[in-house]
């Protein structure tokens, strides 16, 4: 069998950033490393979850008012206990928590970064076989390094990450992340145990011809997004519409495919959640910056998502986001 000798793993990938780059004292790439390693234990259980009585809902309610499933509870344990284990993080917050959770530890609080996640999003799909993901977002501290993090470390605005990310568990398992320099995808190579790059420097096509809504809240959205889905659904020789609709229900494969392939993923409010159902901190910011690193763009509607200011940890958003040049027809009707 012919080995690609040549190929990256992530660890290799960051310690090569951290060369080209000699300010940086590697705390990113450690916690990039601790991230991936909670990541392959998840993928794990993900790829079992068919055989092991892990399936079906743990019983308890989250802070959102929704039923958590088991493998919920095991993902935000593995990523809370690898961030909290490791020297480079001073704190997380997850949407599974109602709080987020100082790590006090002695080299903990000499940490400067902060990691706010969705340990596992797409859960309702779980049961039925179809892809899921992880979505993470770092930001640096505001409170001084050496004193335990506060509230105010994590509700920063998404212009402020120094880096986000997601892990899709699907047909292979890809962790993308983005810093400001680029957007890189490594596939896991279960044989070794490695994520190996296979999508170095990702940019978002300008234009793509897929669309991602939930078509059964139609009669929910404002009229500006109703008119907009009617144009996705039009022919027309300059956009190449119509554009294919595709909803798979999890967010970080909406999105990645869209990415990847050009597109737009909508989330808007409706008459009975104005807001909409994602959250800014753990779904939105993560997605929007590293859609716009990736050359895209992203908006609540009215202002750049990255530019929202937050004022709880689990406050919802509506969200748009994906190809320039979608966003900016978007953009003309909500306008
Ligand atoms: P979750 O965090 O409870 O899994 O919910 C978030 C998910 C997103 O991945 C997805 O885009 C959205 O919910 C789908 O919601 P809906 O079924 O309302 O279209
Ligand atoms: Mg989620």
């Amino acid at each position: 069998m012919n080995v690609n000798r040549r190929v990256q793993t992530l660890d290799e990938f960051t310690i090569q950033q951290l060369r080209d780059f000699p300010q940086a004292t590697g705390e990113l790439s450690h916690l990039l490393r601790n991230i991936g390693l909670a990541g392959k234990r998840v993928h794990v259980e993900v790829n079992k979850a068919g055989l092991v009585d892990i399936l079906g809902d743990a019983g308890t309610i989250n802070v959102q008012g929704e039923e958590v499933k088991k493998l919920d509870v095991y993902a935000n344990d593995q990523f809370t206990r690898v961030l909290q284990h490791g020297i480079a993080c001073a704190g997380i917050a997850s949407e599974e928590l109602d709080d987020f959770v100082p790590f006090d530890d002695a080299k903990s609080v000499k940490s400067k970064y902060v990691c706010l996640f969705d340990p596992l999003d797409g859960s309702s799909n779980i049961d039925v076989n179809v892809s899921i993901g992880t979505i993470f977002s770092i930001y640096r501290r505001v409170t001084p390094i050496g004193t335990v993090v506060t509230k105010e470390d994590f509700l920063q605005p998404g212009n402020q990450q120094v880096a986000a990310g997601y892990i899709v568990y699907g047909s292979s398992t890809m962790l993308v992340y983005a810093t400001r320099r680029g957007v890189n995808g490594f596939t896991l190579d279960p044989s070794i145990g490695e994520w190996t790059l296979s999508h170095p420097d990702i940019k978002c096509p300008e234009q793509g011809k897929i669309y991602s809504v939930n078509h059964g809240n139609f009669f929910q959205y404002d009229k500006a997004v109703q008119d907009y889905i009617a144009t996705c659904q039009k022919k027309d020789k300059e956009t190449g519409g119509p554009y294919t609709q595709r909803y798979i229900g999890s967010m970080v494969s909406d999105v990645h495919r869209n990415l990847i392939k050009g597109g737009i993923f909508m989330y808007p409010g409706t008459t009975d959640k104005p807001k909409g159902k994602l959250r800014l901190l753990y779904e939105c910011n993560p997605f929007a910056f590293i859609v716009t690193v990736a050359g895209g763009k992203a908006t609540n509607g009215k202002i750049r998502i990255l530019d929202v200011e937050p004022t709880e940890l689990h406050q919802r958003s509506p969200f748009f986001v994906g190809s320039k040049l979608m966003m900016e027809e978007l953009e003309t009707y909500l306008n």
